[in-house]
């Protein structure tokens, strides 16, 4: 029986909508603009937003502070409109010429100066548009060979940021998204417990948290599940990019619990029992269409992924825990496993 739980907000950012392109063939499906996606958000079941700070003002770096600013009102009131909520904006900064070799960590001080005042641009769009968090996914901070930065300097540079981007705004919170590799061959901050490291080692380490997504903590050899316990039991889980990976291969972004539907249950487990969504937080989605899909807007991936959290959250509230607190004092893990198995299999 599915008795949907209405608690939960989801979120997804504008490329989930894409037009199917890889390394090795070009988009195969129309553009469709993001005043359009916009448009489409409620009707999908989502209620937030995701942006790169380009999402909200495309061609930033030519731009006027004013003009930004102007350009990010106007974005705001689309929202508004839609009644849309921005969850968070992330600096875009892997893309530009002056982000080849890293942004915060690149060798190159003209690089880092680049980094900033693009850090500076995306904190200015946030507030324009009413959002309260930045998110730092720290796509090139890492190294391509481990001899060409000295890791050291890298760590003291990604704080030294932080740091800074806390003093610029009394108000925005960061949320670090970590990611052990792609593009970079080892990333500097490559799991929640880097990422709640560098909080507390910030000036305000209040503002400082994380977002996990699921595929990352899977490329780094780790249970998605336990890394959201590590980040909620230091009261630092921000956000979530749930999805799903097949093995340790590219950044797969597949659709939530589409390769390891026992992992998605524990996943959504551990947000369930520990309240994950009561402070307003959203369930994110991170997921990639697939290129083999026709028509333009694609969007079953996203309605999909959101109605699979939605069985699992019954899933969670429909197990026997009772059975499982005896088979836990018994030790008899070999039972409890198939308690688990036989419940996901609707076999209670
Ligand atoms: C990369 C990602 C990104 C980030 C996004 C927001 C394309 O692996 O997951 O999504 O989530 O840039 O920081
Ligand atoms: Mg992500």
């Amino acid at each position: 029986m599915t008795t949907f739980n209405q608690r939960f907000r989801f979120s997804f950012g504008p490329w989930n909508i894409s037009e199917g392109g890889d390394p090795f063939g070009p988009e195969v499906r129309e553009p469709y603009s993001h005043e359009k996606k916009f448009a489409l958000y409620k009707s999908l079941g989502f209620d937030g937003v995701q942006f790169h700070d380009d999402d909200v003002v495309p061609g930033l770096d030519d731009l006027s502070a004013a003009e930004i600013t102007r350009h990010a009102a106007s974005a705001g009131e689309t929202l508004n409109n839609e009644g849309l909520t921005p969850e968070f904006v992330a600096p875009r900064l892997w893309f530009a010429e002056e982000t080849i070799d890293g942004a915060y960590t690149s060798n190159r001080q003209a690089d880092r100066d680049y980094a900033w005042e693009r850090t500076v641009k995306c904190m200015d769009i946030a507030k324009e548009i009413n959002c309260k968090a930045i998110v730092l996914w720290l796509a090139r901070e890492g190294s391509y060979i481990r001899e060409s930065k000295n890791a050291k300097i890298a760590y003291e540079r990604i704080l030294e940021t932080i740091n800074r981007m806390l003093d610029y705004d009394d108000k925005l919170e960061i949320w670090i998204e970590p990611k052990p590799n792609e593009p970079t061959d080892q990333a500097y901050v490559p799991t929640i417990g880097h990422a709640v490291a560098l909080s507390y080692a910030s000036s305000d380490p209040a503002r400082v948290k994380g977002l996990i997504e699921t595929a990352h903590a899977q490329l780094a050899g780790l249970d998605p599940s336990d890394e959201m316990a590590f980040a909620l039991a230091h009261g630092k889980l921000a956000s979530v990019h749930l999805n799903d990976q097949n093995g340790l291969k590219y950044d797969q972004d597949k659709n939530f619990g589409s390769s390891n539907l026992r992992g998605a249950f524990n996943q959504v487990r551990v947000l369930v029992d520990n309240d994950f969504g009561k402070q307003g937080e959203f369930v994110g989605l991170d997921v990639k269409a697939m290129r083999t899909q026709a028509g333009s807007p694609v969007t079953d991936h996203l309605t999909n992924s959101r109605k699979t959290f939605l069985h699992l959250v019954d899933k969670v509230s429909t197990y026997d825990r009772d059975r499982e607190t005896t088979l836990i004092d018994a030790r008899d893990y070999e039972a409890l496993e198939l308690h688990v198995l036989e419940h996901l299999m609707g076999i209670d």
